[in-house]
């Protein structure tokens, strides 16, 4: 594992409605993360804070109801050529967000290196609405539908390329989904666990489940995006779209846990930390939980 690399790609600025989220990056750096990834036995390589200002574009009207629609494409097709590079290099890229959307990025670029690359989403919302079906216009809640070529194509995306396959995607900790993606999970068959099925069966089943159907011989690379909505309120409470119900700090652990067991892990992201929402303690709460994560997937053990 030393001779490993992992990275950090920091903050994509926020592009949800509720400004803040841009902010999470650097506060899971403050915390120390690299510090304790060293720990760790990884060779960080920190490209520092990247703050997009020559990117973002304050005057970007809505296409469709699509907010921010230039300024989030090009953060994103930004984020995916830094993330190719450093695969291409054999670095494992860990992007902090910074809002869901990013992941368009990130796993754009896993997927360039590693074409057989599958997906585990950990999420309270399945993040796949299309420009038709989205209520909110917040592109936080579509990346997906992009990576798989779902909906209408929308220009300014164009160089997404639909490079992931409906059977290489799986989700876990679901418990907030909109009708329209409902009805897009079932039409193209992908696999999901919420939370009833994790109280239903346990965490440890429902993640050899998921693998099993993403990554059944545990041969194929995996990029884990983890929004920390994913864990309860109670846990995370300093994020945009929080929903009750959700896993507990030992479950997302597990995950990450049983992720790093499989020896697949090519790129990791970890988003949705808006240190600016709820209070101080509950930012470092969230900040502390998120860099926790972070350890167990990249090989922190309890014993
Ligand atoms: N996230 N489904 C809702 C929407 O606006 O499309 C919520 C998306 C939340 C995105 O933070 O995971
Ligand atoms: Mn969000
Ligand atoms: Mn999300
Ligand atoms: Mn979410």
């Amino acid at each position: 594992m030393a001779s490993s690399l992992s990275r950090f790609l920091p903050n994509p600025k926020s592009v949800a409605a509720k400004l803040g989220v841009d902010q999470g990056a650097m506060h899971l750096v403050e915390a120390g993360l690299p510090q304790q990834l060293t720990e760790l036995g990884w060779k960080v390589q920190f490209d520092g804070h990247l703050q997009f200002e020559d990117i973002w574009t304050e005057i970007d009207p809505p296409i469709g109801n699509l907010k921010n629609p230039r300024s989030v494409s090009r953060v994103c097709e930004h984020v995916s050529k830094v993330v190719g590079e450093h695969a291409k290099n054999g670095q494992l890229p860990l992007t902090l967000g910074g809002d869901h959307s990013l992941a368009m990025g990130s796993i754009s670029g896993t997927l360039e290196e590693y074409p057989d690359a599958c997906v585990v989403w950990v999420d309270a919302h399945a993040d796949i609405n299309t420009a038709e079906t989205t209520d909110s216009g917040n592109i936080h809640g579509m990346p997906l539908s992009f990576l798989l070529g779902i909906g209408a194509k929308v220009e300014e995306f164009s160089w997404v390329k639909p490079l992931l396959q409906p059977h290489l995607l799986v989700y876990i900790g679901l418990r907030d989904v909109d009708a329209g993606e409902r009805r897009i999970l079932r039409e193209h068959g992908i696999k999901a666990f919420s939370m009833h099925d994790v109280d239903k069966y346990g965490i440890g089943p429902v993640v050899e489940m998921a693998l099993d159907h993403v990554n059944p011989g545990r041969k194929r690379p995996i990029h884990m995006s983890f929004d920390v909505d994913g864990l309860d309120p109670s846990v995370t409470p300093s994020t945009g779209t929080p929903v009750h119900g959700g896993l507990t700090f030992r479950e997302g652990r597990y995950i990450c846990e049983a992720i790093y067991e499989t020896g697949c892990l090519v790129a990791l992201d970890i988003v949705e930390i808006n240190p600016a929402l709820v209070d101080d303690q509950a930012a470092k709460k969230t900040v502390e939980v998120g860099c926790a994560l972070v350890r167990s997937a990249l090989g922190e053990t309890l014993l």
